[in-house]
Order: structure tokens, then C-alpha cells, then sequence
């Protein structure tokens, strides 16, 4: 009686997710890559863009009907939990796989085991070795312990293979003994495995490397000691509206990776070169310090982000213009694009002439007076007012002149290749608790915000039920790039109501109403709130 493939898909999912946990403690304790990340990375950019984003579209909508809060943190959390099943249901395809083959060759051919250990592991190291942003641990090791230790977990199987097939070497009528001595066998390895898990996963968590920054030498934000150049505006916003300025912690973030990569400052410059007479690479200090600083508040949304949804954010941006630094590198006449390269991988376009053009366009390397935490682009990423983040490379490290434009990371997966902001508008709070009294009419206030990228905003209507569109009041924004409050005080009817927002940008052109899709172009349609008050 040997043992089944059944018997073999059990035994990979209780081997690999041991495999996982030992992953995890060497990269607490060594710094050493964690693979399943790396897999499912490299995953997430070798399959088709439909795929990718079937697969985003999917998250988010879950994340959404479940209410399982803000939106991109959830979402990376998605993706990690993926990331580390990944690997565990590799495993059980595999194991049924070997046991297949296993029960056709001699008992002790360690081989098999080997060789499959090898198939997966030789990749997985080049993948990690390529593709890794985070480990600290030295390169060479790491690819050591990733070969060795899915050379072990190859090996491993036919140990298990072949302690179950021994059981199975009795005589017929004991055959009811051979059963329950590898069920309590297999019961044991599952016990085992879960030790290991647990365990592994308890290191792992006590020994994660936090960048714990003393409170005493925590260098302190600009918003901690500086107003908000519009804290004297007359309209206070309703009670409920979101923060005008999001604090570095609440920033949406998205990006490829499982992780940010973590770049340390010493060993990175940026380099421009190219269809340039004067390449040139800067380090950080140049950058900060040969050029004028420019700070500005800036509006950043994704163009993932849904009508009414979190992926939208505004923070204080410091950071060097990029003509000034471009016109050091004097670029050809023919040199139209700037390709723009992270350290992630990903890449992006932008065109010269809207870098000279527009001053604003920026090199940041500070968000609240701080430097870039490792999640936002640590330590340089682009500005380019009017347009969704996908246009916007984080960890920026190179910057080639060339002649013509090509489709950028999220254009080749179908984005759109311009990915100018919509305008859009969102109800944070009808404040039903806070009401104001004017004469005999009881207020009620709703608030929120509307943004339109650097076309700013004139005017912000609200509509309840079928009514007429009523005029909202506009908080003086904090400058003229980011979104803008409003609130709208309104004349209470108890009841449940529909609150439609709608709002008009400062070229007098309305909101989209007609409901589109974020992809490609990013979401169009008006925010509809029901509330019973
Ligand atoms: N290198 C790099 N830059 C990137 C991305 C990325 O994945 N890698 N994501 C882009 C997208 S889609 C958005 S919406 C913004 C988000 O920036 P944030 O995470 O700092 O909010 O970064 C952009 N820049
Ligand atoms: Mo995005």
C-alpha cells in the first residue's frame, strides 16, 4: 500500500508552510529576502495587465463590501496574505506531484526530491536576487540560504514519502494498524509543521527590525510647528470632514512591490544621461542643496481610486525644480521624453516640454519637512501637477533624455497614457448631531471636499433628493493645488434623504455625471449618499 497523491498534496502544504515560517524568522533575524514576497512580485508583473488588475479590481471591491477600513492599507495587506498562501498551495500541487512519481521509483532516490527542489529554488533565488529592494542580509548568502533551503524542502518530501511507504510495507491483514500508524504519522508532521509555524512566526514578529526612532531625536514634521497657510479662513469645515492635511501615517500609498524598497541614502545618486552634453549624477545632498527649494501642498490620487473612495491624499511636498536641474544636464534638441526609472522597476515618461513649461513640476525629497518615508519614495519621486500618482515614479534613480514617448508601467497594463485628474467631488458628513440654528430653521451641515487638480475649483453644488442643486460654501483652500472644503449648511426635513454632490473646476466645467469605470482614465460620476436623519 503506498502512499497516495492525496497523501502528497497534505504533505506539501505542511512542508512548505514550514518553509514560509523559516523564511520569515531568517528575514527578522538575518535580513535575508523573504521569498514568497518576491515571488508574488514577480508574479504581479510577469502576468498580463487584465490579469493584474482583475485581480486589484477584485480586492478592492471586497475590501469595500466588507468595510475592511482604508483602502490601500487593506489592500497590501490582501496582497501579503496572498503572497504567503502562494507558496504553501505550490507546495501541495507539487507534493501530489512527487508522490506521483515517487511511487514508481526505487525508496531511497533522493533524486526526484532534489531536482524539484532545485526547479523552484534556482529560480527563486534569481528572482529574489533581482528583484529584492529590502534585504539587508549580503546578497551572496541570501541566494545560499534560498537555494539550500528549498534544496532541504525538495529532500524533505521523499524522507516523508518514504517513512509513510515503510508503513505500508506489512502484511495484508494489519493493513487496519498500517492505517492509523500514518494517519498518527502524518497527524505528527502536521503537528510539527504548525510548531514550526507558530513558533517561527512569533520570532519572527519579536525580532521585526522597526526603524524605532527615539522620541528625544525624532526630528519633528513642519505641520507640528507651522499653521496651514489658509488657518484663518472664515468657513470652519462641518464637524466630520476629513483632515484638509493628511499626515504622512494617513497617506494612501500604493505601489508594485510587497514591500518598499529600502534604499539607503550613501549608496544612491540619481543620474541623468542620455540625449544630454552634460550627464551628471546627484546625490542627495545636491539635490537638496544646489538648487532652490520648492515647497508645495499637493493633492495626490490614484486613478484607482473610486468615486468617493480613501486612495486620495494632501501633503506639504519639498523638493528641487526640475528644469533648473534638467538645464544642468544640457539636453539635445531632440530629446523630447524624460524616462524616468525607480528602483522597483517601474518606469515612466514625461514629456520635456511640460517640465519646462510648468514650474511647479518637481524632484521631492521631503513630505512635512521630513525626508521621504521608505513607503513614499524614499529618497526622491516626481511632482507633476494634474495628474494621477501612476504618472508620478516613486524611488526615482535614473533619468534618460530620449527622442520619443512609450507607454510607461501602468500604460502598458492599460492605463491611460495621459492620466490627467478628473475632477471630483465627496461628502464626508452630513452632521446630524451638530446642528445650527438660524431663525426657526434648524441647519444641519455638510461637509467635504472636492479637488480638480491644478484647474482648482469654483464652485460646489449639493442636491437632496430630487431638489434644486443649492450652492455650497468654499473653504479658502490651503494654496491653489490642493482640494478644497466646502460645506453646505442645510435646511433640516427629518427623513432619510439622497445627498448628490457635483462640482464645477476654475475653467467652469462640471463634474462628469455619467458614470465611468476608474480604468482607464480614472472614475467619473457623482457621489450619492443616503442618510437618515
Ligand atoms: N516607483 C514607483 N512609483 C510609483 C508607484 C510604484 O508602484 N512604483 N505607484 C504609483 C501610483 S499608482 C501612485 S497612486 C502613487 C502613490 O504614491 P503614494 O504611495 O506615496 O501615495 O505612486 C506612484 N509612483
Ligand atoms: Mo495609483
Amino acid at each position: 500500500m503506498k502512499p497516495t497523491l492525496a497523501n502528497g498534496a497534505l504533505v506539501g502544504l505542511l512542508i512548505t508552510t514550514s518553509l514560509v515560517a523559516l523564511f520569515y524568522v531568517a528575514t527578522s533575524l538575518l535580513g535575508t529576502p523573504f521569498v514568497p514576497f518576491d515571488l508574488f512580485d514577480w508574479l504581479a508583473r510577469a502576468l498580463p495587465g487584465p490579469v493584474i488588475t482583475l485581480g486589484i479590481d477584485f480586492i478592492v471591491s471586497i475590501i469595500a463590501a466588507f468595510k475592511l477600513g482604508e483602502t490601500s492599507s487593506a489592500a497590501k495587506t490582501a496582497e501579503h496574505v496572498m503572497a504567503i498562501l502562494l507558496l504553501p498551495a505550490l507546495g501541495a500541487v507539487i507534493g501530489a506531484g512527487l508522490f506521483a512519481l515517487l511511487r514508481r521509483t526505487d525508496r531511497d532516490n533522493y533524486w526526484p526530491g532534489l531536482i524539484v527542489g532545485a526547479a523552484i529554488g534556482v529560480p527563486a533565488a534569481i528572482i529574489s536576487g533581482t528583484l529584492n529592494q529590502t534585504a539587508s542580509a549580503d546578497r551572496l548568502l541570501s541566494l545560499a540560504w534560498i537555494l539550500a533551503a528549498f534544496l532541504v524542502w525538495g529532500a524533505a518530501f521523499v524522507r516523508v514519502y518514504n517513512r509513510l511507504a515503510a508503513a505500508g510495507d506489512v502484511p495484508e491483514p494489519i493493513s487496519e494498524v498500517v492505517a492509523l500508524d500514518r494517519r498518527s504519522f502524518l497527524v505528527r508532521l502536521g503537528g510539527t509543521a504548525a510548531a514550526i509555524t507558530v513558533v517561527g512566526a512569533g520570532v519572527g514578529l519579536l525580532n521585526r527590525r522597526e526603524d524605532d526612532v527615539s522620541l528625544e531625536t525624532a526630528p519633528r514634521p513642519w505641520s507640528a510647528d507651522n499653521p496651514l497657510p489658509n488657518a484663518d479662513a472664515a468657513l470652519q469645515p462641518a464637524p466630520g470632514t476629513r483632515a484638509e492635511f493628511t499626515p504622512v501615517r494617513d497617506h494612501y500609498r500604493i505601489d508594485i512591490n510587497s514591500l518598499p524598497p529600502v534604499i539607503h541614502e550613501e549608496d544612491w545618486t540619481l543620474s541623468i544621461t542620455g540625449l544630454v552634453d552634460n550627464p551628471m549624477e546627484l546625490t542627495l545632498a545636491d539635490i537638496r542643496e544646489k538648487y532652490p527649494a520648492l515647497d508645495q501642498f499637493i493633492t495626490l490620487s490614484c486613478i484607482s481610486n473610486p468615486v468617493g473612495g480613501d486612495l486620495i491624499s494632501t501633503q506639504r511636498w519639498t523638493g528641487a525644480p526640475l528644469k533648473t536641474i534638467l538645464a544642468d544636464a544640457q539636453p539635445h534638441v531632440t530629446a523630447t521624453q524624460l524616462l524616468i526609472k525607480s528602483a522597483d522597476g517601474f518606469d515612466e515618461y514625461v514629456s520635456r516640454a511640460m517640465v519646462n513649461m510648468d514650474e511647479r513640476v518637481m524632484l521631492a525629497y521631503a513630505w512635512d519637512g521630513l525626508p521621504l518615508a521608505y513607503e513614499h519614495g524614499f529618497p526622491l519621486r516626481i511632482f507633476i501637477p494634474d495628474r494621477f500618482g501612476m504618472k508620478q515614479p516613486k524611488w526615482i534613480v535614473s533619468i534618460e533624455l530620449v527622442s520619443s514617448e512609450e507607454e510607461g508601467y501602468w500604460v502598458r497594463r492599460g492605463w491611460d497614457q495621459v492620466a490627467q485628474v478628473r475632477s471630483t467631488a465627496v461628502i464626508d458628513t452630513v452632521a446630524a448631531d451638530s446642528k445650527l440654528q438660524a431663525g426657526n430653521q434648524t441647519l444641519i451641515q455638510v461637509g467635504g471636499m472636492a479637488y480638480a487638480g491644478k484647474r482648482g475649483i469654483s464652485k460646489v453644488e449639493i442636491r437632496v433628493d430630487d431638489g434644486e442643486r443649492q450652492e455650497a460654501q468654499l473653504r479658502a483652500p490651503i494654496t491653489d493645488l490642493p482640494w478644497v472644503i466646502w460645506r453646505y449648511d442645510w435646511p433640516f426635513v427629518p427623513g432619510e434623504h439622497i445627498f448628490t454632490v457635483r462640482c464645477t473646476d476654475g475653467l467652469g466645467i462640471a463634474q462628469i455625471e455619467a458614470l465611468a469605470d476608474t480604468r482607464p482614465s480614472g472614475a467619473t460620476g457623482l457621489q450619492r449618499r443616503r442618510e437618515t436623519v
